[in-house]
């Protein structure tokens, strides 16, 4: 199966960890999703990354639906089935996900709009979103255990991607949280290759 993505994604990490850690083999396929390539367009007509092309032709998007899909195919090896597992693995993974959507917009502003049409308020208040979550994943992020769900592999891309994003800007603020991201290696060797990197 293809699937679309780009190495600092970190909706991609999510992806690319969770099939590894579901024994899933995916081909990559390298995309800009600002030159809007026809095929990913087919497999998504969002454009966004990732995007995956299922063994029936047709394309699977949104990170968690992916995920989802995987657990599915696994016998659930991403997502506890029993109640109490399942709402701590999703509160986490929605959150996760969450904070990367406000803080991506406040790096698409830069990257996308002109100085002169810039609206700082308006960053203020994507970052207000992902601090506000960050602090509440500080309090939750005890409520993960050792074995690995989407929502581990949510967490680790988010904070793999703030590594290359605001590095250094919020490891003093999370303690618990940055001593989570140093240990995820070692539950979790295959970070080292699959975490987002530029
Ligand atoms: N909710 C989506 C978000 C995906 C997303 O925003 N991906 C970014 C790259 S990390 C993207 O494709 N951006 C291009 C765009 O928004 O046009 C998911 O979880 O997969």
């Amino acid at each position: 199966m293809r699937l679309f993505y780009a190495s600092a994604s970190p909706f991609a990490a999510k992806v690319r960890m969770a099939a590894h850690h579901c024994d899933i083999d995916l081909e990559l396929v390298p995309t800009d999703t600002g030159a809007e390539p026809a095929d990913l367009l087919s497999a998504n007509p969002l454009g966004k990354i990732p995007a995956l092309v299922l063994p029936d032709g047709k394309g699977l998007y949104d990170s968690a639906v992916i995920c989802d899909w995987l657990d599915r195919q696994s016998g659930h090896r991403l997502v506890p089935q029993d109640e109490a597992g399942w709402l701590t693995c999703k509160r986490i993974e929605a959150t996760a996900d969450g904070i990367v959507d406000g803080a991506i917009l406040t790096v698409y502003e830069v990257r996308y709009r002109p100085d002169e049409k810039r609206h700082q308020p308006w960053v203020d208040r994507q970052m207000g979103k992902a601090w506000r979550g960050l602090a509440i994943l500080e309090d939750m992020i005890d409520d993960l255990g050792p074995r690995p769900t989407t929502a581990h592999f949510a967490v680790a891309g988010l904070l793999g991607w703030f590594e290359l994003r605001f590095k250094g800007e919020w490891q003093e603020r999370h303690p618990k949280l940055q001593a989570w991201f140093a240990d995820f290696p070692n539950t979790f060797p295959a970070f080292h290759d699959l975490q987002p990197f530029s």
